[in-house]
């Protein structure tokens, strides 16, 4: 194609004059010049300088199946020749989009087999949102609509899911936020345990401040409780196993339903098809999006109760949708997408070897580190806590810098990882091998023995 022709520097340089990138400082991107990726293929990432970069992050925490999947191009090709797109308003639907609804029902919990689709995270939680309010409405209860999110939850970047996200950066940058969300602690106990409180019952304590806003709130008033079951872009933060029963438990007692943002944590990352079924919980909606397609094309779904469902479908039109809503070329690849993850057995092995493998390669690299407070995880997710002092866990004055000086030296030392706040996160591929593994924790270590250069001088 005829980019290739291009130059970096002419690529760097038209980029900073047109392409506005998202959660950027524009200016300070100018400055040091973007990175082109050009290519890539299975677990590495190439740039326009000829590096080949291991992708710790899986692009976003979704390219699932890897980099190069001839059988998701030719998918894509062919449903583009047979039906590149008609929509699914009108009374029609097309092959794909039904196949892959039944897919996802028969992967889902037993109670949930509807699915609506749309085309990002954000759009579908969107629609949970929507969803679950018209679901009480149509129960006579318009009055329940208040949706309960946690601090620091990351559910997309449209004002309704910015709204009930709980990211206070984002906040202060779109005026007044939506009403009817309210926001609780999440389960970090690394930062939010009191001494001597075990982890069991602070997941106990996190879970209460779930109740205690419901009291607030009054319970007639709650429509919902929504969470990441791992929170991603928050920092990987794994919730003690007493958490979700606990929760689930007090949704139940105040019926108030249960909506679970599984746009990172489905199709296999936490070592089950869904983190619903990891951690034993049975929600009332799902949303998925990311590892749908391994991100080879924009989708999304919200995975619905038969109780919801049936609801709505009991009242009359629901005037809700998007022109992509079950874009066939988006399910075609989606169909494929699932087809591989089930093959090569990734979710399986993502449970029994390779999310082990990666946790204990980390702690075995890192855990003796002076700069490290803590290595955790959960089937491929992984996270490291960076300190100043590895007893107390003191943080660093500006301790996002810090995490930037590590993630840095890891490109620099071959591998694409993430910095959110203090923290450190691994989101792979779920074809990583123990060679991966390996790589990922030896260039792990370089990264900070080289940042502790720097930060403990
Ligand atoms: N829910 C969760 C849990 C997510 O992680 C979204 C919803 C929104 O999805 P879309 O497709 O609208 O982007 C996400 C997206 C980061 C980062 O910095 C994470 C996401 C997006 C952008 C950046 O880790 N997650």
């Amino acid at each position: 194609m005829s980019y290739r022709n291009y130059t970096t520097a002419q690529l760097q340089e038209i980029d900073n004059a047109h392409h506005m990138h998202p959660f950027t400082d524009s200016d300070g991107l100018r400055k040091e010049g973007t990175r082109v990726i050009t290519h890539a293929d299975g677990a590495y990432i190439h740039d326009s300088e000829g590096n080949a970069i291991l992708d710790g992050m899986a692009g976003l925490w979704c390219v699932n199946v890897g980099y190069g999947r001839e059988e998701l191009a030719t998918a894509a090709y062919e449903q583009m020749q047979e039906l590149p797109y008609y929509n699914t308003f009108f009374k029609t639907t097309n092959p794909p989009a039904a196949l892959l609804a039944k897919r996802i029902a028969e992967l889902a919990p037993d109670h949930m087999n509807q699915v609506f689709f749309g085309a990002s995270g954000s759009e579908s939680n969107d629609t949970a949102i929507r969803t679950v309010r018209h679901y009480w409405a149509v129960k006579g209860k318009p009055e329940k609509h208040i949706i309960i999110a946690r601090e620091n939850a990351y559910h997309g970047s449209t004002i309704a899911a910015t709204s009930m996200g709980g990211m206070s950066a984002m906040h202060g940058q779109m005026g007044p936020a939506l009403p009817g969300f309210m926001h609780v602690m999440a389960p970090y106990d690394f930062e939010e345990a009191h001494e001597g409180e075990t982890r069991a019952e602070f997941g106990l304590r996190a879970a209460k401040a779930v109740e205690d806003a419901i009291l607030e709130a009054g319970a007639e008033n709650v429509a919902a409780f929504v969470g990441e079951p791992i929170q991603g872009a928050g920092g990987v933060k794994i919730p003690p196993e007493t958490y979700w029963p606990e929760v689930q438990r007090i949704c139940h007692k105040y019926d108030v339903l249960l909506m679970l943002d599984e746009v990172i944590t489905g199709f296999g990352r936490t070592g089950a098809w869904f983190a619903a079924q990891s951690m034993g919980i049975q929600p009332d909606t799902m949303t998925l999006a990311k590892g749908i397609t391994s991100g080879y094309q924009p989708l999304s779904a919200v995975v619905l109760s038969d109780e919801i469902a049936n609801t709505i479908a009991s009242s009359g039109e629901y005037f809700h949708g998007y022109t992509y809503s079950g874009h066939p070329v988006a399910c075609a690849v989606a169909l494929a997408n699932i087809d591989i993850i089930d093959r090569e057995g990734l979710v399986e092995r993502v449970r029994g070897e390779t999310g082990p493998a990666l946790t204990n390669a980390l702690v075995e690299a890192l855990a003796d580190h002076p700069l490290v407070g803590e290595v955790r995880g959960f089937g491929l997710l992984a996270a490291i806590e960076i300190v100043k002092d590895r007893q107390t866990r003191e943080r660093f004055d500006d301790s996002a810098e810090a995490a930037v000086i590590v993630r840095d030296a890891a490109i620099e030392a071959g591998m694409m990882l993430r910095a959110v706040g203090g923290t450190m996160i691994l989101s792979p591929p779920l074809i990583w091998t123990q060679k991966e593994i390996d790589e990922a924790a030896r260039i792990a270590r370089v990264a900070f023995d080289r940042a502790g250069e720097e930060l403990l001088k």
